[in-house]
């Protein structure tokens, strides 16, 4: 199921350029336009939940997923340390309601 006004949606489809980092059936990951570190990548269920909790509750297996996903990554652009962050609800700074993985590495992270 998607989400016809969901920005992550319109990447994930093709609908928007994004530079893509890694693909599977069920998850996509590309680089942040943004980026907060050397390496910042969003992960991204194919499938829209509006954030981790929700995704959580409806497909733990997904979730886990994600998180190796973001191992993969770290193992592949730096030595396998990453910082990973589900950014959820407006106040704790979420702008896009479609749940996302940062994953930080690159580099030595600020504490
Ligand atoms: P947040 O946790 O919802 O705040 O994260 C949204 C991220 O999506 C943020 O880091 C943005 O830089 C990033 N982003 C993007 O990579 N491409 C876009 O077109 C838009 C936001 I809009």
């Amino acid at each position: 199921m998607s989400d016809s006004d969901c920005l992550f949606c319109k990447i994930i489809a093709g609908e928007i350029p994004s530079e893509k980092v890694y693909e599977d059936d069920t998850t996509y990951a590309f680089r942040d336009i943004n980026p907060k570190a050397k390496v910042h990548v969003l992960i991204v269920p194919r499938e829209h939940y509006a954030n981790v909790a929700e995704l959580a509750a409806d497909d733990a297996d997904q979730l886990a997923h994600m998180v190796k996903v973001a191992q993969r990554i770290a193992d592949d652009e730096f030595h396998g340390d990453y910082r990973l962050i589900f950014n959820t609800g407006l106040d704790a700074g979420q702008t896009v309601f479609h749940v996302h993985a940062h994953v930080l590495t690159g580099e030595k992270l600020d504490e």
